[in-house]
């Protein structure tokens, strides 16, 4: 088999079925192409002229299989290192080419990333409700539904809206048309709730079924400590973002207080920014994405060290991640041996009949199928229809007006 190819041109295709999505189409003078994802929620222009003015001149003419040469020429060689928007045109160009490589041998990704280590990825969905009574209902319906791990946010009394709850009865959605929306936050009044909240969810769904929560970046390191403790009882799954993470340190003080598990990692871009929380096992579960990480390549590492010192994967899974970075993250997360859950907050069909693919939910577990590569496409002329449209993330301020992290 005539194994050597050139890549001949790449382009970026920007479409909005319902939200905004980047997608990297590379290909090669063997006739198979690649896709990779370099979606940046709130921030998609600026990686396409990324990718289209600095990285795509430099990808023409390179071998696609050299995954390893060219992401290192695309980090190293920028000489300006990290930051989502770098780290995501480059996560594009690496899971292209991995795509490329399953396609060119004729196999999945996963059998290239060590084979099948399990049958399916555990993946949790997400519940939500404008009240307790509401949130209950919504884990039962995903319940039902199969899922046998669920996150679950309700509405904070007092407050006109909250991380993780839709307004009206549409699914939950963050970025938004518009200029950014502004919502309102009180640490003391989540405080007060968001243990009575899970005391009552668990009582109502009984211990089977895994519970999840994100606390979305909101407290201090003693706030999330008081949190994790008060929450013990009710055996969560894990509590997610209890702090901005940039200050690693600040888990120690967390960890110190509370068994309840601690998953962090969805707006790191680099292991670097997660070396100190698992080096020091103050995190259990990773949530670094393969897009805004840099890729598959990368990311295999990260799983490789985070093995080290007990911590599991639990990839970023929400809507902004496109299909292709789904497809990623379950071919990289059925093959690693340290893979604990995988987020699943599903597509709309609009965003489904875009991205036609072979992975499938099928009783509480994602399988990525057996197709060559990633096993997923795009239909460029339904995509060329639905043209980008600027969305922002929501920005939080405490009631006195002073901003915070939302
Ligand atoms: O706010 O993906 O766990 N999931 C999340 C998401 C993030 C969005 C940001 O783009 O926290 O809802
Ligand atoms: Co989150």
């Amino acid at each position: 088999m005539e194994l050597s190819m050139k890549i001949t041109g790449a382009r970026v295709i920007v479409t909005c079925p319902d939200r905004n999505f980047v997608t990297l189409r590379i290909e090669t003078d063997a006739g198979i192409y690649g896709l990779g994802d370099g979606t940046l929620n709130g921030r998609e222009m600026a990686v396409v002229a990324y990718l289209e003015e600095h990285v795509i001149p430099c990808l023409i003419g390179r071998d696609p299989f050299s995954t390893e040469d060219i992401w290192q020429y695309l980090y190293r060689g920028a000489y300006w290192r990290r930051g989502p928007v770098t780290m995501s045109a480059i996560g594009a160009v690496d899971v292209a080419l991995w795509d490329i490589k399953g396609k060119a041998l004729k196999t999945p990704v996963y059998n290239l990333l060590g084979g099948a280590s399990r049958q399916g990825c555990l993946v949790y969905c997400h519940a939500n409700g404008s009240d307790t009574a509401s949130a209950i209902d919504s884990v039962k319906k995903h319940i039902d539904l199969g899922y046998l791990a669920v996150r679950a946010q309700a509405g904070v009394p007092g407050l006109s809206s909250s991380y993780g709850v839709p307004k009206g009865n549409k699914s939950y959605e963050p970025a938004e048309r518009g200029l950014p929306a502004e919502s309102l936050w009180s640490t003391e009044k989540y405080l007060r709730f968001a243990p009575r909240m899970f005391e009552e969810v668990r009582k109502a769904v009984g211990e089977e079924v895994h519970l999840l929560h994100d606390v979305h970046h909101r407290l201090t390191p003693i706030e999330a400590a008081r949190l994790g403790k008060e929450l013990e009882p009710y055996d969560l799954f894990w509590m997610e973002d209890p702090v901005p993470a940039e200050l690693q340190e600040g888990f120690a003080l967390i960890r110190s207080h509370t068994t309840t598990p601690i998953a962090t990692g969805e707006v790191f871009n680099s292991l670097h920014d997660a070396h100190e929380l698992i080096r020091n096992q103050w995190i259990d579960y990773l949530r670094m994405t393969i897009v805004h990480g840099g890729g598959i390549t990368p990311l295999k590492k990260a799983a490789d060290f985070a093995a080290v010192y007990h911590v599991k994967t639990g990839f970023h899974g929400a809507t902004d991640l496109s299909p292709v970075t789904m497809a990623a993250a379950l071919h990289l997360g059925l093959a690693i041996n340290n893979f604990g859950i995988q987020e699943h907050m599903p597509h709309t069909d609009l965003t489904d009949r875009v991205f036609p693919h072979a992975y499938r939910f099928h009783a509480g577990y994602m399988y990525p199928g057996d197709e060559p590569g990633l096993g997923v496409d795009i239909d460029e002329a339904l995509a060329g229809t639905l043209p980008y449209q600027r969305a922002y993330l929501p920005v939080a301020r405490k009631l006195d007006g002073t901003l915070t992290d939302w």
